[in-house]
Parts: C-alpha cells; structure tokens; sequence
C-alpha cells in the first residue's frame, strides 16, 4: 500500500498541455515532460502534423484527462478488470497498472480471466512480480455476488476473447472502462473508451497515462518497480522485443526505464518451455505446409493447459526463410466442461498484411455476427467454438476423423487468401 498520492492532490495534477514554472524550469524538467507537452513548448507554432507521434500524444492528454474524470465519477465502487481468457504479459501487466491509478481513487478492482496462464513466461510474470490477477471459471463468477460490482473494465481485448463477458452483462454491469490497441471489434462503447490500433501496445498507453500524471511511479515503492518490470515486459512482447515498436512504444519504454528492474524482467524471460509444448511445436513443424509465403500447420489436439503452445509454435514457424505469416491451430479440449474449440494463431513479419482483415476475411462471423477472430500488427487468433461436435474423443477413429474435418476445412479457407489466384474471390 502507498499514500502518497493521494485523490486530493491528485485532483490538483494538471494534464493540460501548459506547463507550470516547476516544469519549464531546466533542460533536465523539460525532458521529463511528456513528448506533447516537451513539442509544444519547444516549437509552438512548427511542425503540427508531420508526426504520427505527435498527433498521437495530442490524443494521449486527451484521453487521459477524460479517463481521470471518470475515474473520479466512479469513487467508492468496486470494478470487475476483465481480461482475455489466456491474458499476455500486454494484458496482465495494463490491468495491474490500471489498478493502481483506479486505487487512488478509492475504486477496488479484481483483475480476472476465465482460462489459464499457459505461457511459461506469464505464470513467471505473475509469480515474480506478485501481480494481481485471478483466474475465475463461470462457475466462480457464478457463485460471486455480482451485484456488489458497479462496473467492469475490459484491457487490452473487448471482450470478444472472455467466456465471462455474457454472465457480466447479463448480471446488468455497466462497462466503465474500454482501453484496447486490437482493431475495433464491434459495437460495444464503455463510459470510456480508447481504442488505438495505430498503437502497439496496451501498455504503451498505459505508460503514457502514468506519465501524465495519472499516477506517478516511485522507485522507492517495490509495487511501482514491479508494475514498472511488468509494463516493460507487456511492451517488448507485444511488439516483438521493439523490433516493431514505434515512435510511442519507444518513448513508453524509455520511461519505463527509469523505474524497471532488469533483474526481474531477465529471470521472467529465463521462463523454459515445457516438454509438452516442445511437442506442439514439433509436431507444427512436421505437418506445416508452405505455400506462397504462408507456413501453415494443424497440430492436432492439444490439453487446455497446454493452449499457449500454438501462438509459440507461430512464433517459431514464422522465422524460416521465406516465410512471412505463419497460423498454426488445432483442437483444445477442456476436460472439465468437455467443450472443444478450435484454436488458432497468425503470426506476420510482412507489412502489409493485415491480421485483422486476413482472419475475419478467412473465417468470417457466426450466426450472430460475432467474427471468429482479429487481430493487431503482427498478430491475430481466432477460435471457433466446436458446439455438438464436442467430446466423444475416447473414440480414437472417431477423434481422427474429426480432426481431419477441421484441420480440411481450415486449410481450405485459408488457402483461399494464400493463393488467390486458384480461387478467385
Ligand atoms: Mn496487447
């Protein structure tokens, strides 16, 4: 727990673009101002609209003011943070940062996900860095009182990758919150909402909220270092180690810097991989078939644990010569509700491939309009939902076929947009 900040003088914290004396005082305070602020001082009247950076900044103080505003609206309440079903280090460490601006102001908030942290390196994350998030089935957020909760927060998704988003709106909890870098996925509007898929990061956006005041890290306070580590971590692997960082994510990371253990972040990404996901990525790299560029490869069925080995296998699938997108995908079953889905991950180095547009484009939507995946620079997933053909896997002729019906009908769409040629659109 900290107090220093508290909302009283947190009300005083000015996010205007106008800095006061203190802040124009030395070269030194003009540095640590944000880059918006640092522009405007420094060329009033030049070079408006040359930068993406810029422009982007102008709606960072936006934003962040606005956000401050319905953070104090919402004092005293007690908020749901919900995350995607497999939450990254993105996701995982924006909630955490979220949490600590929303405690300022009084509001509790649980950060949940309904399935598992799969990814060596998360469950390292949030072990070394005690971060506070919870997994909670349907069946817990069932048993909880949901009516002690005035409002939810969604980060770094909207809600299209969480099972628990219709019990939440079902239970009538407004949606305070929406802060997101995903293309946008549909309809749903929060009371705040800043979705920028030009940004690479969640926690890039975050970083910038902290650096405008909306909390004020200190490297005395090991909770602050940790988050710090956190962020860090959620901004390397959203954008490939900054090897496709931007302007902002450059900027996020260099105030980070000042204030993340490099120790931590280093024994985070020691993680190692199970031998179970060694497997899945063996077995992608012996049935993967590569066409055009696009590496391409079922893996079969896969434990619910072990889910995180698809984006991994992606991830290395990607890195032959010449290929440039990868999607590796298969069936995960959870034993404890016998449901089956299918699970897929886009991996791209090539720009002009637009995740988002290449699943929705490949899969479609549902029958209620809700597409099958998205995606954002780099990257994308999708997961189609098995229905009545779920189960019956003890079967093992019966597992084969199915397999073989699905890991057809995938390829088959996604060879569509690989070869366009063969198949005119
Ligand atoms: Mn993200």
């Amino acid at each position: 727990m900290y107090l220093n900040s508290s909302v009283t003088q947190f009300d005083n914290i000015s996010l205007s673009t106008d800095p006061n004396e203190e802040e124009v005082d030395t070269d030194k305070d003009l540095l640590e101002l944000s880059p918006l602020t640092r522009s405007s001082v420094l060329t009033p009247n030049g070079d408006l609209g040359n930068s993406v950076a810029q422009r982007g900044n102008v709606l960072a103080v936006q934003k962040s003011e606005e956000l401050q505003k319905i953070l104090l609206a919402h004092r005293n309440e007690r908020h749901l943070v919900i995350l995607q079903d497999f939450p990254d280090p993105d996701a995982l460490s924006s909630a955490w940062a979220y949490q600590l601006i929303a405690q300022q102001y009084d509001i509790k908030c649980e950060i949940i996900y309904a399935g598992t942290l799969s990814h060596q390196e998360n469950i390292a994350l949030v072990k070394l860095t005690n971060l506070p998030a919870q997994r909670c089935t349907m069946q817990t957020l069932k048993s909880k009182d949901l009516l002690s909760y005035q409002g939810f927060v969604l980060i770094d998704n909207q809600g299209t990758t969480s099972q628990l988003l219709p019990l939440v709106k079902q239970a009538g909890i407004p949606l305070v919150v929406l802060v997101d870098h995903h293309s946008l996925q549909g309809e749903l509007s929060g009371e705040f909402t800043d979705v920028r898929p030009h940004v690479r990061a969640t926690a890039t956006i975050f970083t910038q909220y902290l650096q405008l005041g909306l909390l004020a890290f200190d490297s005395s306070i090991s909770q602050h270092i940790k988050c710090a580590t956190a962020l860090m971590h959620g901004l390397r692997s959203d954008t490939n180690r900054l090897m496709q960082a931007q302007e902002e994510d450059f900027m996020a990371a260099a105030y980070l810097s000042r204030f993340y253990d490099a120790q931590l972040l280093n024994a985070i990404l020691q993680a190692t991989r199970s031998k179970r996901v060694m497997d899945v990525i063996e077995r992608s790299l012996k049935n993967r078939i590569v066409q055009n560029n696009f590496s391409i490869a079922g893996v079969g069925y896969l434990r619910y644990d072990d889910r995180d080995a698809i984006p991994q296998a992606a991830d290395f699938l990607v890195t032959e010569e010449n290929v440039h997108t990868a999607v590796v995908y298969g069936i995960v079953h959870d034993e404890d509700e016998e449901l089956e889905i299918v699970i897929g991950s886009l991996r791209t180095t090539k720009l002009t491939l637009d995740p988002d547009e290449f699943i929705k484009e490949a899969f479609g939507q549902d029958s209620t309009g809700r597409f099958f995946g998205g995606g954002r620079t780099g990257a994308g997933g999708f997961e189609i939902p098995m229905g009545f053909l779920s189960g019956s896997n003890e079967n093992s002729a019966y597992a084969k076929m199915k397999w073989e019906v699905f890991d057809a009908q995938i390829k088959q769409k996604l060879l569509k947009l690989v070869n366009p040629k063969d198949h005119p659109i």
